[in-house]
């Protein structure tokens, strides 16, 4: 790629991004913007100046090495300084201020991408610090997209319905003990917790091709899932309880027996055949143990999702090195809803394992720490901070996040009773005695 065709893209992906925020915040009125619509999120107004904010820190002053565009606002929209709960309290920017003020850093940030070298500094090289930006749009677009399906009321957002099955994908893959390399210190937009590359032993162990579904999910809601501590762990069962959790999120029974949920906006019966969504990591562990079986652990996520059994290699994708494309996955909030298992067959590995990209974000077992090696860039608060026990790590993305926002190396983290996320799950276990394929 040359640097002009770099250029492109980097205003290919700036864009894609704020048509996204720009469609998430002008589909609700100003008062819906300014509300709290879940303790658990910021007012979608906060979101749209922190955008802006994060993108006049790093490109317009630091990249750009500009004058600020607004010096008073850092501290209102430093995501440190004020908990989701109480930011409709702050004196935020209005609506139309806010939507000035990002416009006015986009335009300072396209003339800076026109006169800035693209290469040089570890912040410029390959267009880094643009892609974290456009990366960090996106993945408050996914949250803002939380927003929308936690906000009462009617129908905002519409999109066509994801493709249908068009392949019959059960069971599981196996796939065998050895090492492979997971992370990456080659991809140039990747962030900092997913590098450096490092190799992984990895015993045998069996993943299902597909996300555990929503049909298979009502199962064991009917055999008691939710009321037979000996499934879930100690502190998921202190959860259950305490939250009085009895279905994913958003769901409701009828007195006929009939699962339905609300799905931005609208109430529909949940669909057997979708990979279930708005679960926390407690429910998908005792799911898990229910079914005789564990979740992945990361590492095995990552070496299902990207080793090459052909050649050894980790790859960037599932499906190989090319681009997500709408045949391959549900990605870009395209759709507002995972599509049916089966639904993308040019989107499975080798071994035959689908839909790890995109649809839902999948729980892991393991907690999100620092790969050997690990060196915070160029900020410690995006990841390090968060290290320890206190997050799982998610994989995959969802139909909800953009594709400059996921890849087979991609780490998505969050507490384990977190359910406004768009997170489900797959299933795993340590292969048999002579079963390493
Ligand atoms: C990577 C999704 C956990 O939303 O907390 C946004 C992304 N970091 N702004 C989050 C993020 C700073 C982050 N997650
Ligand atoms: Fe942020």
């Amino acid at each position: 790629m040359t640097t002009e065709e770099l250029r492109t893209d980097i205003a290919m992906v700036l864009d894609r991004a704020r048509t996204r925020t720009s469609l998430l915040t002008e589909a609700v009125s100003d008062d819906e913007l300014c509300a709290q619509h879940s303790p658990l999120m910021s007012p979608l107004v906060w979101d749209l100046a922190h955008i802006g904010n994060q993108e006049e820190l790093w490109l317009v002053r630091d990249l750009g090495g500009r004058e600020p565009v607004r010096k008073d606002i850092d501290e209102l929209y430093d995501a440190f300084q004020h908990p989701r709960a109480s930011r409709t309290q702050l004196p935020l920017l209005s609506p139309s201020e806010a939507r000035g003020y990002v416009k006015s850093v986009r335009d300072k940030v396209l003339d800076v991408l026109d006169r800035t070298p693209l290469y040089g500094t570890p912040l410029s090289d390959h267009g880094f610090a643009f892609a974290m930006i456009a990366q960090h749009e996106q993945q408050h677009d996914e949250t803002m997209l939380a927003t929308h399906q936690l906000r009462r009321g009617s129908a905002a957002l519409h999109a066509a319905p994801p493709p249908p099955k068009s392949a019959a994908v059960g069971g599981e893959a196996v796939v065998p003990a050895g090492p492979f390399e997971m992370g990456t210190s080659s991809d140039p937009w990747a962030l900092d917790n997913e590098r450096p590359a490092h190799r992984v032993h990895v015993d045998a162990f069996a993943i299902a091709r597909a996300p555990v579904t929503n049909g298979e999910y009502i199962e064991f809601i009917g055999d008691g899932g939710y009321s037979r501590p000996a499934l879930w762990s100690e502190a998921g069962w202190a959860h259950r309880k305490a939250s009085d959790l009895t279905a994913p999120l958003f769901w409701r029974q009828d007195s006929a027996g009939v699962w339905w949920r609300r799905r931005f906006g609208l109430v529909e019966k949940v669909q057997f055949d979708e990979p279930v969504v708005h679960v926390s990591f407690h429910e998908a562990e005792a799911f898990a143990r229910w079914a005789g079986k564990r979740l992945p652990t990361e590492a095995e996520w990552e070496k299902a999702a990207r080793w090459d059994p052909a050649t050894g290699r980790s790859r960037r994708y599932p499906w190989g090195d090319e681009a997500p494309s709408a045949e391959r996955a549900n990605l870009g909030q395209r759709h507002l809803q995972p599509a049916a298992v089966g639904a993308y067959p040019a989107g499975a590995s080798p071994l035959g394992v689908h839909q790890l990209i995109g649809d839902v974000w999948e729980w892991t077992s393991t907690p999100f720490r620092g790969y050997p090696g690990f060196r915070y860039f160029p900020y410690a608060e995006y990841s390090e901070v968060f290290f320890g026990t206190d997050h799982r790590v998610l994989r995959g993305g969802s139909f909800g996040t953009d594709e400059v926002a996921v890849r087979g190396t991609f780490r998505n983290w969050d507490y384990p009773v977190r359910r406004q996320i768009f997170a489900g799950f797959r299933l795993a276990r340590d292969a048999e005695q002579g079963e390493n394929s």
